[in-house]
């Protein structure tokens, strides 16, 4: 199996607020449908972070209803059993978030990958347990789970608040599927052993996942502590179990066009899986 890094970012891209990416960058994330940037936030930078992150993970945030929940597992899993713990949208919960230095410096990048009209539509703070094998987030494409737009361009940034590797369940993308025609099939994940067709629903889980093709080439993309993965709507990913003695840590951050994200707010979608929208009606 591949492990895809990029040697040739790091801490000398940043002016300021702003990480310089290349014109052979940008065309490699819309050939390939992702990119890896090191040297992405200092470390004085990340330790604002750390606290509000242990914070949330913690389960500290009171009141945040199906926002903190476990991406492996139904919703009602008692913290204790969480693997795969996902506090939704931070920000909204703590205005000391609101434009901190990841958001500032995503913001840049977003920009030159897509000329300036590229807006945070929502992020969400992501962490694997140790010694969680099955802390899997289910492969899947990240329009699967989004209602339909006119536009559907996106950027996640996933940063990486814990080094991240094979060993503890780092993302994982197959490259180029972004260019695939259709969007693939997307079932609720099954926690009884199996995955049919409705037997859960977006009501008793959040997650979803596809069927993987035997032509689907699997490459990993390991990133230390203040780097990220910038993935794209179509890319097919997702991220494999904790077989490590520590935590997996990432901070996860979407851009879309403005248009898009005024689109979504107007049927009621705003990230929050506590948003009460017909999924029958707007999803694709
Ligand atoms: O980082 C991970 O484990 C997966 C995150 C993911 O699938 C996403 O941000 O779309």
């Amino acid at each position: 199996m591949k492990r895809i890094t990029n040697k040739d970012s790091g801490p000398d891209r940043r002016d300021f607020e702003s990480y310089r990416i290349t014109a052979d960058e940008i065309r490699h994330y819309r050939e390939q449908g992702y990119l890896t940037l090191d040297g992405f936030l200092t470390e004085t930078e990340m330790e604002t972070l750390d606290p509000w992150f242990d914070h949330f993970i913690q389960g500290k945030q009171p009141d945040m209803g199906k926002d903190f929940c476990d991406m492996s597992q139904p919703y009602g899993t008692p913290y204790e059993e969480f693997r795969l713990v996902n506090a939704m949208l931070p920000s909204h919960y703590r205005n000391e978030l609101k434009h901190n230095i990841f958001f500032r410096v995503a913001q840049s990048v977003a920009d030159q990958l897509y000329e300036n009209s590229a807006v945070m539509d929502y992020e969400q703070f992501l962490a694997k347990r140790p010694e969680k094998t099955a802390a899997e987030f289910a492969m899947h494409q990240d329009l699967g789970y989004w209602p339909k737009t006119k536009n559907t361009w996106t950027a996640t940034f996933s940063l990486a608040l814990s080094d991240s590797d094979l060993e503890n369940g780092c993302l994982q993308v197959c490259p180029g599927t972004n260019k695939e025609k259709e969007l693939r099939k997307h079932v609720p994940k099954d926690f009884h052993g199996q995955q049919e067709d409705g037997d859960s629903s977006r009501e008793d889980s959040h997650t979803l996942v596809i069927e993987m093709l035997p032509s689907d080439e699997l490459v990993y993309l390991p990133v230390k502590r203040g780097s990220i993965t910038i993935h794209d709507e179509r890319i097919v990913h997702g991220s494999g179990g904790n077989t490590s003695s520590d935590w997996r840590k990432t901070y996860v951050m979407a851009f879309r066009d403005s248009e898009t994200v005024r689109e979504e707010r107007a049927m009621g979608f705003t990230h929050s899986h506590n948003d009460e929208v017909n999924w029958d009606e707007i999803i694709h």
